[in-house]
């Protein structure tokens, strides 16, 4: 028989290689195993448990995409379709991932000496040790480049002082990568430290009364006069390209990741709906619902087949500046639309937290304000397109 392709149209998981595949169905594997079981007792919990962390580790998703220190040296698209996966169980653990692949393991690979990714890459990378990224401010979120986080340089060292909000894992963190401007200079003279729990006068605090992304801890950072020994500032940056490059690396897992949550949406409707009877025929039996799934597979599918052809451009070396902004707007938007969609379509057991769609639907809620809220996006796509800055 014909086999009906309707999962995917596009037939994305063709061009994927054997190892990308083998990837993928190990960490949906494990996902199932270790992560779903035990989502909704986490969620309501707020509890995230970090002896998940050596795990993920020994799966190889924290920093696959390295090559050396133990990074498994996976294809961006192999990233992709991690994020992916972990997202159809919640954001928050793709987020966990995120956070240490792309805006911990990535800066201090790419701009940190040699020594510094001796020191911290293989325990960050097998997971023994727990990173976070301090970029946004209580007064600096969409506009970073207005932070009052400073570094003031001394003999040994530099002296930094300042707060950083809305951070994941802060509560939980090891290794802290905090961006600073140098005190009295314009905001050009942006630095990367990578500073320690012990350090003094570093100390953190949570969020505990978020009602989104509830298993991600989130938290506070406070610098008050905390000293970084000199070999401690990322040396090779450039300026806020490069604090920019790790948002991009974030931006692209994300635009997969919020794809993972919308085919969970997607196939728990879908499921409901054959199976639901109302006015004596299933509701799938109706012309719209049947609309409204297709619509979910639409949105879905030209979403990951974009995604593939940006993973692919990336691992080819390509500038895909455009496409993230594009994929992290439009994707974070469709899959909110079909969470919410799906939700519906459940009627009153869509509020249940077995059926988890509300829980995805929250979650997308966080996904569409960080990394760029939606209207960044669309603002940096329009600054692209016509030469002018809105900002
Ligand atoms: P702008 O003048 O546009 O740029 C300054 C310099 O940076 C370069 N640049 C980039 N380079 C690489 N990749 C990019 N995406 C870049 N975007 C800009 C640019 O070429 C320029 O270089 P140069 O040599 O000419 O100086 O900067 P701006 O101050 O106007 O800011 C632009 C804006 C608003 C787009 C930027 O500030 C922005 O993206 N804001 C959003 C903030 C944000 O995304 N924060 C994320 C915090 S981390 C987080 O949320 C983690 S969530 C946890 C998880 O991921 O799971
Ligand atoms: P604001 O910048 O105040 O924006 C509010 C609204 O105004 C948005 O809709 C925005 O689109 C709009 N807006 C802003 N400027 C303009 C404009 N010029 N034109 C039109 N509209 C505009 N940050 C980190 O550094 N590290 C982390 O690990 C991290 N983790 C996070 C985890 C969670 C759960 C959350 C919620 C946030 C996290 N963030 C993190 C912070 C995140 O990046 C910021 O929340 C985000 O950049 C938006 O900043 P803001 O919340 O201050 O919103």
């Amino acid at each position: 028989m014909k086999q009906n392709n309707w999962f995917d149209p596009f037939y994305v998981q063709s061009h994927l290689s054997e190892e990308e595949i083998k990837i993928q169905k190990n960490v949906s594997n494990f996902c199932n195993k270790e992560l779903r079981p035990s989502v909704i007792e986490m969620n309501k919990n707020h509890y995230f448990d970090k002896n998940l962390y050596p795990k993920f580790g020994a799966l190889g998703v924290l920093g696959q995409t390295i090559k050396s220190h133990g990074g498994s040296g996976t294809s961006n698209l192999a990233y992709g379709l991690v994020a992916y996966e972990f997202e159809k169980v919640d954001s928050s653990y793709r987020s966990s991932i995120s956070v240490q692949s792309s805006l911990v393991i990535h800066p201090i690979s790419e701009f940190g000496s040699n020594k510094q990714k001796d020191k911290y890459l293989p325990e960050l990378i097998n997971g023994k040790k727990i990173g976070c990224f301090g970029l946004t401010e209580s007064e600096a979120g969409s506009d970073p480049s207005s932070m009052k986080t400073t570094f003031k340089k001394t003999k040994d060292g530099y002296i930094l002082n300042g707060s950083k909000n809305w951070i994941t894992n802060a509560p939980i963190a090891d290794i802290f990568i905090i961006w600073a401007v140098e005190e009295n200079k314009d905001n050009k003279s942006i630095e990367g430290f990578i500073l320690e729990k012990n350090f003094n006068g570093l100390k953190t605090s949570i969020i505990n009364n978020k009602t989104s992304l509830k298993i991600s801890p989130t938290g506070q950072i406070v610098l008050n006069n905390v000293f970084v020994p000199k070999d401690s500032k990322l040396e090779n940056t450039n300026g806020w390209k490069s604090v920019f490059s790790c948002l991009n690396k974030a931006r692209f897992g994300i635009s997969w990741g919020v794809l993972g949550s919308a085919t969970e949406c997607w196939m728990i409707a879908k499921d409901y709906v054959e199976n639901r009877i109302m006015f004596k025929k299933t509701l799938a039996a109706n012309q719209l619902i049947q609309k409204k799934l297709s619509e979910m597979q639409i949105e879905i599918n030209l979403g990951l087949a974009s995604c593939l052809l940006t993973a692919k451009a990336l691992d080819e070396g390509k500038d895909i500046i455009n496409a993230i902004s594009v994929l992290k707007k439009n994707n974070c938007q469709k899959s909110l639309n079909i969470a919410r969609e799906a939700r519906d379509m459940l009627g009153a057991n869509g509020l249940l937290e077995e059926y988890h769609v509300m829980r995805h639907l929250v979650n997308l809620e966080t996904v569409k304000t960080y990394e760029g809220a939606e209207d960044i996006h669309s603002l940096i796509l329009g600054k692209n397109q016509t030469g002018i800055s809105s900002f």
